[in-house]
C-alpha cells in the first residue's frame, strides 16, 4: 500500500500580518500534482489544516478544492485528523459532503465514522477513531488520534471511571492508554497505520508550533505509540523528521511552507510511504518549492541597505532587514527602502552599543560552549579558568556530542529512505 503523508498546512497563517495564501495555493497545487504522479492509495493529513478555528472563506475554498483534487473522485482514500489549530466540530461538519469522495474526517479521538461506502472504499468502524478498510488489495486498520487537550483527554478516556486517581495521571500516561486502546485493533495480518498530532521527546522545532506546550507536559516518549503500528504519521512539528527510537516507523512530514521568521533553510516536503507487512516503511520525501523564501538581511549603513533592496527588487521574498548604523534611520529613508523592496517586513536598526548586548542575547545553541563556560566562570570566580579546566569542559562537550551521534545512528534505519 502506498501512502502520502502531509500535514500542518496552516491555511490562513500570516507572516508579520501578511497573507501567505498565494504561496499555500502554489504548494498545495504541487501536492495535488505529486499525488497524480505517484498515485498513492491513501492520503493522510495529520492536522492543523487551518491556522485557526474560524478560517476565511478563501482559506476554506483552498482547503476544499485541495482535498477534492487529492481524493480523485473517491479513488484515493483521504484521512484527515484535526490539529490544535483546527476547530474539531467545524472540520467534521464537512463529513456528510466529503463521504462520497472517499474522505474521512476525525475531529476528536472518539469520533466514529458511519459504516459503509466512502468513495470506492468500504469503511468498517471499530472504535473511536479506529476503522478497517481494504486498499490496494490489502486489509488495513487506521487509528486516528487527533490533537486532544489534557482536559478533553480525561473526558475521552475516563468518562466512565472518572476517579480522582485516574484523573491525576499525566498527559503522557493518558495518551499511552489511548494508543493502547488503538493497538488492540491492530492485527498481525493487517497493515496498521496510526495518525496523530503530538510532540515527541527530542523533536527539533522552529518554535512556531509551541503555542500549546506547557512546560513540556505535552511531550510524549517515543514508546507510547501503538506497538503494532506499521507506520505512525505525525503532525505538529514543522520540521520533517523521524522520531528517534521508533525504527523509522514514526515520522513528522513537517509543514508545507516555512512559517517562522527564523526558518530559512529547512526544505519542506511530504512523504511517500510504501508499506509492506513485516518490512520497515520505505519513505521517500517529495520536496515542495519554496515560492517566496523568508530571508534575513544584515548590512552596514543606509546606503548598503538601499543598494541591497535595489538589487533584489525583482526577486520574490519576505525580508527581515537589520541595519547596523550610528544614527537613527529617518522616516524618509524607511519609506525609500520599503518603496524599493516590496515585502520588506521589518527594518531593525542596530546601534553600536546594542551590538555587544545582541551578542549576549543570541540563542544558546549558536554560542560556543567553551565561550559560555568561560563567561560563567569569570562571572562566578572573578578570574579566567585555567587550561586544565577548559580541557575538561571540552572533553565533556565532545563526549556529549558523540553520545548524541550514537543515538541518532541507532534511530537510523539505513536504506529505507532518501533524506
Ligand atoms: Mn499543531
Amino acid at each position: 500500500m502506498k501512502l502520502l503523508h502531509t500535514g500542518d498546512w496552516h491555511i490562513g497563517k500570516l507572516l508579520a500580518d501578511k497573507s501567505r495564501l498565494e504561496e499555500q495555493r502554489i504548494v498545495l497545487d504541487e501536492l495535488a500534482a505529486m499525488a497524480d504522479k505517484h498515485e498513492p492509495d491513501v492520503i493522510c493529513i495529520t492536522g492543523d489544516v487551518y491556522d485557526n478555528g474560524h478560517p476565511s472563506a478563501r482559506a476554506e475554498e483552498l482547503f476544499c478544492s485541495t482535498i477534492k483534487r487529492l481524493c480523485k473522485g473517491g479513488e484515493r482514500l483521504v484521512v484527515i485528523i484535526a490539529g490544535n489549530h483546527d476547530q474539531p466540530q467545524r472540520l467534521e461538519a464537512l463529513q456528510p459532503l466529503a463521504r462520497e469522495h472517499g474522505i474521512l474526517i476525525f475531529g476528536n479521538p472518539n469520533s466514529k465514522p458511519l459504516p459503509g461506502k466512502y468513495g470506492n472504499y468500504e469503511i468498517q468502524p471499530l472504535d473511536g477513531g479506529v476503522f478497517r478498510t481494504r486498499a490496494a488489495g490489502e486489509e488495513a486498520v487506521f487509528a486516528c488520534v487527533p490533537y486532544v487537550s489534557e482536559k478533553a483527554l480525561g473526558e475521552v478516556i475516563y468518562r466512565d471511571l472518572a476517579s480522582e486517581e485516574e484523573n491525576l495521571k499525566s498527559y503522557q500516561e493518558k495518551m499511552r492508554r489511548l494508543y493502547e486502546g488503538c493497538n488492540v485493533w491492530f492485527g498481525e495480518d493487517t497493515l496498521n497505520i496510526c495518525l496523530s498530532h503530538v510532540f515527541t521527546v527530542g523533536y527539533e522545532g522552529d518554535s512556531s508550533e509551541r503555542s500549546v506546550q506547557l512546560g513540556g507536559s505535552y511531550i510524549l516518549d517515543a514508546d507510547v505509540f501503538p506497538k503494532n503500528a506499521d507506520y505512525i504519521a505525525l503532525g505538529h512539528v514543522h520540521k520533517p523528521q523521524k522520531v528517534a527510537g521508533t525504527g523509522g516507523r514514526a515520522r513528522y512530514c513537517g509543514s508545507i511552507l516555512p512559517y517562522h521568521s527564523d526558518e530559512v533553510r529547512t526544505p519542506k516536503e511530504c512523504l511517500l510511504v510504501q508499506l509492506e507487512k513485516g518490512r520497515a516503511p520505505q519513505v521517500t520525501p517529495l520536496i515542495f518549492s519554496n515560492p517566496k523564501p523568508i530571508e534575513r538581511w544584515e548590512c552596514r549603513g543606509f546606503s548598503e541597505a538601499e543598494a541591497l533592496c535595489m538589487k533584489n527588487q525583482e526577486r520574490s521574498c519576505w525580508v527581515f532587514l537589520k541595519i547596523h548604523t550610528e544614527e537613527p534611520l529617518r522616516e524618509d529613508q524607511i519609506r525609500r527602502l520599503k518603496g524599493l523592496k516590496s515585502d520588506l517586513l521589518e527594518i531593525t536598526p542596530v546601534f553600536p552599543d546594542m551590538e555587544e548586548r545582541e551578542e549576549e542575547l543570541r540563542p544558546l545553541g549558536e554560542r560556543d560552549l567553551l565561550d559560555l563556560f568561560r563567561s560563567f566562570y569569570v562571572n562566578e570566580k572573578n578570574r579566567e579558568p585555567d587550561a586544565e579546566i577548559l580541557e575538561l569542559v571540552k572533553n565533556l562537550a565532545k563526549e556529549e556530542g558523540e553520545e548524541r551521534k550514537d543515538e541518532a545512528a541507532n534511530a537510523d534505519d539505513p536504506g529505507t529512505e532518501q533524506l
